[in-house]
């Protein structure tokens, strides 16, 4: 088969839901993957970050065969040996209580607005079925209707209606629109990601995620911080965020081997959900558990959040060498980066994909003109060189 034709068929039985690069990956190790044609390519998408260990960690992969072949699922109707190991393992990783686990990244978000309104009746004492949690504009939380009631793009949200009450929109970057907010008596949280991702990797100014902290504590209510694309080294920390009360994670939770999400907060707000009120088939199942273990491991034996700190200097200051009207703007922190395009001479963010594929680069635009370069963090300074080359001389043919 040609490639073309794997586009053709998965076109014919699929559900159009999205419109990929036209190419078609057989094979990942590390910082590379491999088309059916066995062309090598940079991945600097990574899974939308969920590969930042790389493709196939040989330490990850082990977990995941050799759990596979012990114990897979048990369901929470009973105990499994491992899921104690990894919840002590990852609260202690990250500095909370507890962890509630889930699968996929919109089912975290999802628990964190339960645990918020559950938490703004029972302790903070707001009025029954009036909680609210604000959230930003130009936020990217996921694709339930629950979540797609929060957005303001009408990409994720028209014709999927009627929408779920409570949530109040402000300006991403606006401490003033915040802290209005936080004057009606029944906002129980404020989620916001600490760096747009799907917005185009916004940055929001330094002292903001502070600032925001400081009135939420002010006002009795929940920091929650999404961390499912910042979060576990990418921005060049271990977290985007120095403080928060309710932490959600995913993606590289499981370093891209299966779905792995969290929700993270102290006893206070994790233990007003009780036995039987919350719950899902696969979360926290053992396949889950060692593979989370392994990979929050991987970050920390491999530095991977101080790699990520000094692979994203490197990058940055490079592209920002780059002397090209289509470049408008390089943004980001650690390898959360985006190179904002400007359309010219008839081309624009998709060709210059579409040409960085020819040279052995893969990557992806967001919101037309936005390209994301988001490599896994385990690339070396000898592979950033190499692909910065690639970006540069495809630049240089627009
Ligand atoms: C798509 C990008 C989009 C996320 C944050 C929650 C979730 C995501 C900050 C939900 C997921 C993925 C979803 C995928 C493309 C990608 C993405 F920003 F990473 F590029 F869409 F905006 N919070 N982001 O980024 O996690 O349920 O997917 O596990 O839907 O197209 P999920």
């Amino acid at each position: 088969m040609r490639p073309e034709d794997y586009i053709t068929r998965e076109g014919k039985f699929g559900a159009h839901n999205y419109h990929p690069l036209p190419v078609v990956l057989q094979k990942g190790e590390g910082v590379y993957v491999w088309d059916v044609e066995g062309k090598r390519y940079f991945d600097f998408l990574s899974g939308y970050s969920a590969l930042s260990q790389g493709h196939c960690h040989p330490k990850i992969i082990k977990a995941l065969t050799d759990q596979a072949q012990q114990l897979t699922l048990v369901s929470r109707a009973f105990h499994a040996d491992i899921l104690g190991e990894y919840m002590e393992f990852a609260c202690k990783f990250f500095g909370y209580d507890k962890l509630l686990p889930m699968n996929t990244g919109a089912e975290a978000v999802e628990t964190a607005l339960k645990l918020a309104r559950r938490w703004g009746y029972r302790v903070k004492g707001i009025t029954p079925e009036h909680a609210k949690v604000v959230v930003c504009s130009e936020n990217f939380h996921g694709r339930t209707i629950t979540i797609i009631s929060m957005s303001t793009d009408p990409s994720s949200y028209a014709d999927f209606g009627p929408y779920t009450p409570g949530f109040i929109k402000v300006q991403y970057n606006n401490v003033a629109e915040l802290e209005k907010a936080l004057n009606d008596p029944d906002v129980v949280g404020f989620l916001l990601e600490p760096i747009q991702g799907e917005a185009g990797v916004v940055v929001p100014d330094e002292g903001y995620l502070r600032k925001c902290y400081d009135l939420c504590r002010q006002h009795n209510v929940l920091f929650i911080a999404d961390e499912i694309q910042t979060g576990i080294g990418r921005t060049g920390k271990l977290l985007a965020c120095d403080y928060e009360n309710v932490l959600i994670l995913g993606k590289a939770l499981s370093g891209g081997v299966t779905p792995v999400s969290a929700v993270f907060a102290d006893d206070e707000i994790m233990l007003t959900i009780a036995p039987g009120e919350h719950g899902s088939t696969y979360g926290g199942n053992p396949l889950a558990a060692r593979v989370a273990i392994a990979a929050l491991e991987v970050v920390r034996d491999e530095h991977l959040s101080e790699n990520a700190f000094e692979m994203g200097i490197l990058f940055r200051s490079e592209m920002e060498k780059i002397d090209n009207p289509m470049i408008r703007q390089v943004r980001g922190k650690g390898l959360l980066n985006a190179v904002v395009t400007e359309p010219r001479g008839g081309k624009a963010a998709w060709d210059i994909c579409l040409a960085l594929k020819e040279k052995g680069l893969i990557a992806k635009p967001t919101h037309d003109h936005i390209i994301r370069f988001t490599p896994p963090l385990v690339i070396d300074r000898d592979q950033m060189m190499e692909a910065i080359g690639i970006i540069k001389d495809t630049f240089a043919q627009f």
